[in-house]
C-alpha cells in the first residue's frame, strides 16, 4: 500500500431514519455515494453504522450482554441480515457512483471476547486496499469466544482498523455538527468544540448529543471512548455531521469544514 489508508465511518444516525424500524435514508446514501466519488480518496476503508436496521433487532433479542437462551439465535441470524440488507442498499449506491466497493462480512472475518475484539482476518482487507479496491464494513452481530455471540459496534472496528492499518486518519459522519458543549438538540446555548486533546475526551468533559433512537453499543459518548486507542496511536479523528451536503466530501478532500478535530497532541 502506497499511501496511508482514510477510515471513514457514516452514522447509522444518517444513513437511516433511527425512529422508523428498518427505514434506510436513501437521499443521504445516495449523496454520500457520490461526495466519496467525487472526493477520490485512496486508500479508503468504509464503515456503517446499524441504525434502524441493527440496533432494534439486537435490543428485541437482547443480544449485546451474549448468549443466554436458545431464542436469541434466531435474533442473531436476523441481525446480521437486517444489516446486510442495509449494507446492500450502500453497496448499490456505490457502485451505481463508480466507487470501486467491496463487502466485507464483520460476521465472516472478526471474533470478538467478551465484545472486544480478538481476531480479525486483515490479509483480504490489504489486498483489497491494494489493488485500489475499497472495503466496506459495518457493525454487526458477530462470534464471541466468551459470550457466545456480541454486537460489534462500527466504532470499533473502525479503531481496530484504523490502528491495524496505520491509516493517516478517521473520518466520523454523524447527525450533529461534532463535539458540543451541552447537548445541542436540547440547548440552544449549546457550543461547537472546534479542538478537543485525547485528554479531554478521557475526562468525558466534553457531551455530545447523539441519537436518542435505540442503540445498543452505547450512543455517541459509547462511540467516542471507542476512537480512545486509535488518537493513542497518534491517528487524528474529525467528527463533521453527513447529514449536511458536501461536509464528508470537504473532510476527505481535506478541506475547511465545520466539525470537531480529535487529537493526541
Ligand atoms: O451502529 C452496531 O453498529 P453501530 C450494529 O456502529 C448492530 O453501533 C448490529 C446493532
Amino acid at each position: 500500500m502506497k499511501a496511508k489508508p482514510t477510515v471513514l465511518k457514516l452514522g447509522g444516525s444518517v444513513i437511516t431514519d433511527k425512529n422508523k424500524p428498518a427505514t434506510a435514508n436513501l437521499d443521504a446514501i445516495e449523496r454520500l455515494a457520490n461526495e466519496i466519488f467525487q472526493a477520490n480518496v485512496s486508500p479508503l476503508i468504509l464503515v456503517h453504522g446499524g441504525g434502524s436496521f441493527g440496533h432494534p433487532i439486537a435490543k428485541k433479542y437482547n443480544l449485546a450482554e451474549g448468549y443466554e437462551k436458545p431464542a436469541q439465535m434466531f435474533g442473531f441470524s436476523e441481525t446480521h441480515r437486517a444489516m446486510t440488507q442495509l449494507n446492500g442498499l450502500v453497496m448499490e449506491a456505490l457502485l451505481s457512483h463508480d466507487v470501486t466497493a467491496v463487502v466485507v462480512a464483520p460476521s465472516s472475518c472478526v471474533v470478538t471476547k467478551a465484545g472486544r475484539i480478538q481476531s480479525i482476518e486483515l490479509k483480504p482487507i490489504k489486498r483489497m486496499l491494494d489493488m485500489g479496491l475499497v472495503p466496506v464494513l459495518y457493525g454487526d452481530a458477530v462470534l464471541d469466544s466468551q459470550r457466545g455471540f456480541a454486537i460489534l459496534s462500527g466504532d470499533q472496528l473502525v479503531s481496530s482498523l484504523a490502528i491495524n492499518f496505520g491509516a493517516s486518519r478517521i473520518i466520523l459522519g454523524g447527525d450533529v455538527d461534532g463535539l458540543f458543549t451541552e447537548d445541542p438538540k436540547s440547548n440552544a446555548s449549546a457550543e461547537l468544540i472546534r479542538h478537543v486533546s485525547l485528554e479531554e475526551l478521557k475526562s468525558e468533559k466534553h457531551k455530545i448529543e447523539g441519537s436518542k433512537a435505540t442503540d445498543v453499543t452505547g450512543g455517541m459518548l459509547g462511540k467516542m471512548q471507542e476512537l480512545i486507542p486509535a488518537l493513542e496511536h497518534d491517528i487524528r479523528t474529525l467528527v463533521v455531521n453527513a447529514t449536511k451536503p458536501l461536509r464528508v466530501y470537504k473532510a476527505l478532500k481535506r478541506e475547511e469544514v465545520i466539525g470537531t478535530i480529535i487529537e493526541k497532541g
